[in-house]
């Protein structure tokens, strides 16, 4: 195929691919703004390599023809999660959404495959916009913890180097290496609680110090510099206090001086 005709073909796979980043990237957004843990840790995506989809063909026997209903993956989005317990309610989030349509799921955490490699993996059609108007296409995503990953990308990288023919030493050190990863996701999901505590606590006292600088830059526009700076004082000396309870009626205070002065601003 000519290089004009692969860039036609892949295009709207890219423009699916950099779509749903930028959603799924939303996803993390609008949980942390609002104090609440992320299920997805972290998004990645990946327009499938023109050497990779010839590699499939021939491994396949694909036609040229049949690239784009038999390869799935040519657009691929990884999902990272914290924890194994995150991985069902990412898919549950996936199911619920309206602009992706799940085709199929493969459960490669409860079955794992004979190399090794656990991760759950769910095709969806999806549709983009191109200047030759909508067009429905497969994207493979898959949703995995971050020591799954760890996992997985190691063992890909090793994939190019032998190809199917990775030497029974260093399979037999990836299938330990896997169930070691199966021990330690096993080890965070005992302590899950207790993490997401800490992290959930951490965010929120990131978000309400953002608000309280927010407000305090926009009182410095309106109000006396004087007494913004004394309140500039004021919330260092509440913040290294520790002590959200104080943090947050600070906060309040704030508020209702901001709110003052935008009344006055209105009569
Ligand atoms: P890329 O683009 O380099 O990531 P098959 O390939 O025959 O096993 P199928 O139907 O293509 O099966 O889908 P499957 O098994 O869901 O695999 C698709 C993708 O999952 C692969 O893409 C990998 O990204 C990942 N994957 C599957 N098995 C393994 C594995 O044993 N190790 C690792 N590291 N990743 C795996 P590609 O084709 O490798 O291409």
């Amino acid at each position: 195929m000519e290089i004009q005709l692969w860039r036609e073909l892949l295009d709207p796979y890219q423009l699916a691919v950099d779509e749903m980043v930028v959603k799924f990237n939303h996803v993390i957004t609008e949980h942390r703004t609002r104090g609440l843990y992320s299920p997805i840790e972290s998004v990645e995506g990946r327009l499938k390599s023109i050497v990779s989809i010839l590699d499939k063909m021939k491994r396949k026997e694909i036609s040229m023809n049949d690239i784009e209903e038999k390869i799935e993956d040519i657009a691929g989005i990884r999902l990272n999660c914290q924890f194994v317990e995150d991985i069902d309610r990412v898919v549950q989030m996936i199911k619920e959404r309206t602009d992706m349509v799940v085709k199929c799921e493969k459960d490669y955490i409860n079955h794992m495959k004979a190399s090794g490699y656990r991760s759950y993996h769910i095709i969806v059609d999806y549709t983009v916009n191109t200047i030759k108007g909508p067009k429905t296409l497969s994207a493979e995503i898959q949703i995995r913890t971050m020591a799954m990953n760890f996992w997985a990308t190691i063992e890909h990288s090793l994939q190019y180097k032998y190809k199917e023919h990775i030497p029974d030493y260093v399979q037999q050190k990836l299938i330990d290496a896997s169930r070691a990863i199966i021990d330690i996701d096993q080890a965070m999901s005992d302590v899950r609680d207790e993490i997401m505590d800490a992290q959930n606590s951490h965010q929120k006292k990131e978000n309400l110090v953002k608000d309280i600088l927010n407000n305090i830059q926009n009182l410095y526009k309106v109000a006396n510099k004087r007494e913004v700076t004394k309140i500039q004082d004021e919330f260092y000396k509440v913040y290294v206090t520790d002590d959200m309870m104080q943090l947050q009626h600070f906060a309040s205070q704030l508020d209702i001086i901001s709110e003052g002065y935008q009344t006055q601003s209105l009569t």
